[in-house]
């Protein structure tokens, strides 16, 4: 039996972040021993929304190296930039095609992002969850690990592949593979360290909001030192009055790999004076091996391209056979 696959992708919006990490890219390190992994640089997501082209050229080859530092290795896992596949673009043609637009104005992350960017905000910020579709689709996988921010895109991924099947294939033959979720056991949902109620954004404005994977241990302290705490003494975890405590205890878990039971006894009579350096010393720690091997990786531009180039090359190859499958039962000559 083929090993089962999983797709999944980030986009080069800016540093990646703990969140990033400890939501998306630490799993993925977990999953690659079971699973054929293809992730790749979402860069075509990441201009629905103002960018820098120069910046987004320098942060897809970051993210690559990112992924790598934390743990994907390119010998198991196909990693490659999404924009070098046009593939990509030309199946979320077809696919806006045959979606109806009342599927994708249910989308609340298009409500919650167009917000944002008021009368500027694009077609392609619309048309998101299409490319993201195609994204999926495009590599037939059989899990798409899903946070609960994107369920509704994955909801509407399924949709669309049923949709497809529906009108150009066949009950035996369907031209599209419909992929399940992968439901991640209780995610870490990582929040703004100035705000416990809003989640890590690479696109925060406060660079002080997020702890970035390459932080050099003294921003790291400073960033810990001048997060948001409270005026309890005490720590505690889920009280829902205490979002920045419960959001920092939960960091510190994680990153000392301990129960939460211990830290929750460790940590019950001390002030927030004895916590943060604790806390900083800890993500010192946990991100020195990450942020050594990300130097080695970013000085060593041949690797990185030989890296992308053979992701490239491994995911042509699957994407291009079922552009190829789509087209033909939509009717083109190829
Ligand atoms: N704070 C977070 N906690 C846990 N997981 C998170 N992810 C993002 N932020 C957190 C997960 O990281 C993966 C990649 O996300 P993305 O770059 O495709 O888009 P995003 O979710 O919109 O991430 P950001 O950092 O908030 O970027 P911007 O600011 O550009 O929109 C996803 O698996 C996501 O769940």
């Amino acid at each position: 039996m083929a090993t089962p696959r999983v797709l999944s992708g980030i986009q080069p919006t800016g540093n990646i972040h703990l969140g990033n990490y400890l939501g998306a890219i630490r799993n993925w390190v977990d999953l690659q021993d079971k699973y054929d992994c293809f992730l790749f640089m979402a860069d075509l997501h990441a201009i629905t929304v103002p960018y820098e082209p120069k910046q987004l050229k320098d942060n897809v080859r970051k993210v690559a190296a990112t992924y790598i530092a934390c743990g994907i290795d390119p010998q198991k896992s196909t990693i490659f930039v999404q924009s070098q596949l046009s593939a990509h673009s030309e199946l979320a043609w077809l696919f806006n095609c045959i979606t109806p637009l009342n599927w994708l104005e249910r989308m609340i992350q298009f409500k919650e992002k167009a917000v944002k960017q008021g009368e500027n905000v694009s077609v392609g910020l619309q048309g998101y969850p299409i490319l993201q579709a195609a994204d999926i689709l495009l590599y037939e996988p059989d899990l798409v690990p899903v946070g609960e921010d994107q369920k509704q895109h994955l909801e509407l991924t399924r949709d669309i592949a049923a949709r497809l099947n529906f009108q150009f294939g066949n009950e035996e033959n369907p031209v599209l593979k419909v992929p399940e979720p992968m439901i991640l056991k209780a995610g870490a949902r990582v929040m703004s360290l100035t705000d416990g109620t809003k989640k890590m954004s690479k696109s925060d404005p406060s660079e002080l909001s997020r702890i970035d994977l390459t932080d050099p241990p003294e921003l790291l302290r400073k960033k810990v030192k001048k997060c948001k705490s409270d005026p309890h003494r005490g720590l505690e975890f889920d009280n829902p009055e205490r979002p920045e405590c419960n959001n920092l205890l939960n960091l510190y878990m994680i990153l000392s790999g301990q129960e939460k039971e211990a830290v929750a006894q460790e940590c019950a009579d001390m002030g927030w004076g004895q916590f943060k350096p604790l806390l900083a010393d800890t993500l010192v720690e946990a991100l020195a091996p990450i942020q050594a091997k990300y130097a080695e990786v970013m000085e060593d531009s041949a690797y990185l391209d030989s890296v992308l180039a053979e992701g490239r090359e491994k995911a042509n190859a699957v994407a291009g056979t079922t552009l190829a499958n789509v087209k033909t039962a939509m009717g083109f000559t190829l």
